[in-house]
């Protein structure tokens, strides 16, 4: 007991020695500290500061959108749509200076763009549409968002989309078409599927006119390789189907006085489901070596429940039963029905 108590006791002594020599250590640890502490920060601040500097003057470049329709589109309405759901999520301008500057546009996928064609009255110039080069799905079409202004043009436009070569998913609706001349898809080669339904002559034009090709806006789609759906319901296009042999689905259903002069699929060898339902047809041409498996064709001839639309005048057809099977309602007596044609 006595030898613990003196070891206890010496113990306390050092203790305490120890304990009254550390005031020296700790006044001048906090310099040591705070000198190595204080010294980065103001190096990291100014770091910091040299490289917004040299960042933002040279680096920030705004893009051109002529057309004042389009720049509103951009900056003020959701045109992004970041889960490609078809449905936009937010604007471009995400630093909301009313501008669209390059690192805002860049490896944007997919862009919306809704325009409210009752404000604008005629077209929307899209001109500035080539920045957006890694586009995989466009969309244009109406909306109603305000902001948009009365256009001044009076000259017919084209829309040229040839730049968007990743282009996947199309879809445009709703223009005048009395003010386009053409749209142009050519060398799309990643195109896969084409929703063009609903372009028409405006509310604008009258409907005594449409008849004049001037209403009719041309489809240019050499080079569409990989195209497979395309819908043109209710629209008034000029369309040549040998430019694009790999459709597979083709929906032109109710053209509503868009109806071309002769319905001719001759070069669609890979054609599996066609829907021309509720057209005028005077000529048609399905000798393309392969027969359908849907063939739509509501409203026409015996098919009429009250014989909206006639019987057709012609038809070329594979000499295959089951392709003339396909047509029995669409002809009567005063039909010619025919296997031997030329193109
Ligand atoms: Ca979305
Ligand atoms: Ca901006
Ligand atoms: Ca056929």
């Amino acid at each position: 007991m006595k030898n613990k108590s003196i070891l206890l006791s010496i113990l306390i002594a050092i203790i305490s020695v120890l304990i009254s020599c550390e005031p020296t250590p700790p006044e001048k640890a906090p310099e040591v500290i705070s000198e190595e502490k204080e010294t980065p920060v103001v190096e990291e601040e100014e770091e910091e500061e040299e490289e917004t500097e040299e960042e933002e003057t040279p680096v920030i470049e705004y893009l051109d959108f002529p057309d004042p329709n389009f720049k509103h589109a951009l900056v003020n309405t959701k045109c992004i749509d970041v889960d490609n759901d078809r449905i936009g999520d937010m604007d471009m301008d995400s630093n909301d200076d009313g501008e669209i500057d390059k690192s805002e546009a860049e490896f944007i996928e997919n862009l919306i763009l809704q325009f409210n064609y009752w404000d604008i009255k005629r077209t929307v110039d899209i001109t500035g549409i080539e920045n957006f080069k890694d586009l995989r799905s466009l969309i244009i079409t109406s909306g109603e968002s305000e902001g948009f202004i009365e256009s001044t043009k009076t000259e017919p436009i084209s829309y040229n989309l040839t730049i968007l070569t990743q282009l996947e998913f199309l879809r445009i609706t709703e223009l005048g078409t009395e003010f386009f001349d053409s749209i142009d898809l050519t060398g799309l080669s990643s195109l896969v599927e084409a929703d063009l339904w609903g372009n028409r002559p405006s509310f604008l034009s009258d409907s005594r006119e449409w008849e004049d090709p001037i209403y009719f806006t041309e489809l240019k789609l050499t080079g569409c390789s990989s195209l497979k759906q395309l819908r043109i319901m209710n629209s008034f296009f000029i369309v040549d189907f040998c430019q694009v042999p790999t459709l597979e689905k083709l929906n032109m259903r109710y053209l509503e006085a868009g109806e071309p002069e002769v319905f001719d699929f001759h070069c669609l060898t890979r054609l599996k489901w066609l829907d021309i339902s509720e057209n005028t047809i005077e000529s048609l041409i399905l000798k393309n070596t392969s027969v359908l498996e849907t063939f739509e064709v509501s409203y026409i001839g015996s098919e009429a429940d009250h014989s909206n639309y006639p019987f057709v005048k012609y038809i070329c057809i594979d000499d295959i039963p089951e392709e003339y099977e396909q047509i029995t309602t669409l002809i009567d007596q005063n039909t010619v029905v025919t296997t031997d044609c030329t193109f």
